[in-house]
């Protein structure tokens, strides 16, 4: 018993990248609606809007629309709805990336023109637009987080083009923590080690993945989607306000080992 007030309590967040309850889009949300926020969500497609909105109605979100955030016709829809609905906006959570399924196996330097054209948009250019429109909506300061991984950084095999759009992404978070530092919205990255969410199902050799993470890793543990919930909180939150542009890591320490 205590009364404290929530961290979040009357801010709002865009929550883009649900796709079902293992995403950690959704353990984000989770720990959002802990600290009091208000919740919006997107999903792409009406298979993913069966998955999203139960969980959504579940934390009574008043905003549950489509995005697919390639189409910047959506994207103009997306943000009316949102400054009809709430007016601001506080939060937002980019947890979106996509590459070609034939890309993320074999050799990068096969990629084709439009294959690398696809991830970079989807993975990379995404959060330059989602931040743009988020902009205006801001007023009183604001926090982006969005998500990354090692293969940004250090040639991960398979990973190919969306380790280059992943550089690219980390790249955008520290010309936009620039750009919009002024107005006092905070932008960082979130490099996760690997966690079975469905953006890795289908991936070749993932579970071997997993377990190779575990013993290379100091902490001999793979991470939970709850770890990236509990980042990008801390992230969003008044113990961050001086955070910005930063890639910060949950990945029990891998990202340190030669
Ligand atoms: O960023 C990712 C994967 C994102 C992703 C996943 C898929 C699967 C289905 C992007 N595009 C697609 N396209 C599809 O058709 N990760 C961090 C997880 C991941 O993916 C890998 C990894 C790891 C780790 C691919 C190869 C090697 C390692």
């Amino acid at each position: 018993m205590s009364n404290t007030p929530l961290v979040f309590a009357g801010m709002k967040a865009l929550i883009v990248g649900v796709a079902n309850e293992r995403s950690l889009a959704w353990a984000i949300a989770q720990e959002l609606h802990k600290g009091g926020a208000e919740l919006g969500f997107t999903y792409l497609g009406e298979a993913l809007e069966r998955r999203v909105r139960p969980l959504a109605e579940g934390v009574n979100s008043p905003l549950i629309e489509p995005c697919n955030v390639s189409d910047d016709t959506q994207i103009e829809a997306l943000f009316s709805k949102i400054q009809k609905t709430w007016g601001k906006l506080d939060i937002l959570i980019h947890s979106v990336a996509f590459a070609n399924r034939e890309d993320l196996e074999g050799r990068f330097i096969t990629t084709s023109r439009q294959g690398f054209s696809n991830a970079m948009d989807i993975s990379a250019y995404s959060l330059v637009a989602l931040a743009r429109h988020s902009e205006p909506l801001m007023q009183n300061g604001g926090s982006i987080v969005t998500l990354s991984y090692y293969g940004a950084e250090k040639v991960v095999p398979n990973y190919n083009v969306m380790g280059v759009a992943k550089a690219a992404l980390e790249a955008c978070t520290r010309y936009l923590a620039w750009d919009m530092g002024p107005k006092k919205i905070r932008v960082n990255a979130i490099s996760a080690g690997p966690v079975k969410t469905l953006a890795a199902a289908g991936i070749r050799d993932f579970r071997s993945m997993l377990a190779s993470a575990q013993e290379k890793t100091p902490l001999k543990e793979t991470i939970e989607a709850e770890d990236v919930g509990a980042l990008a909180a801390f992230l969003c939150g008044p113990g961050a306000k001086h955070i910005t542009g930063s890639t910060m890591y949950v990945d029990s320490g891998a990202h340190i080992m030669s």
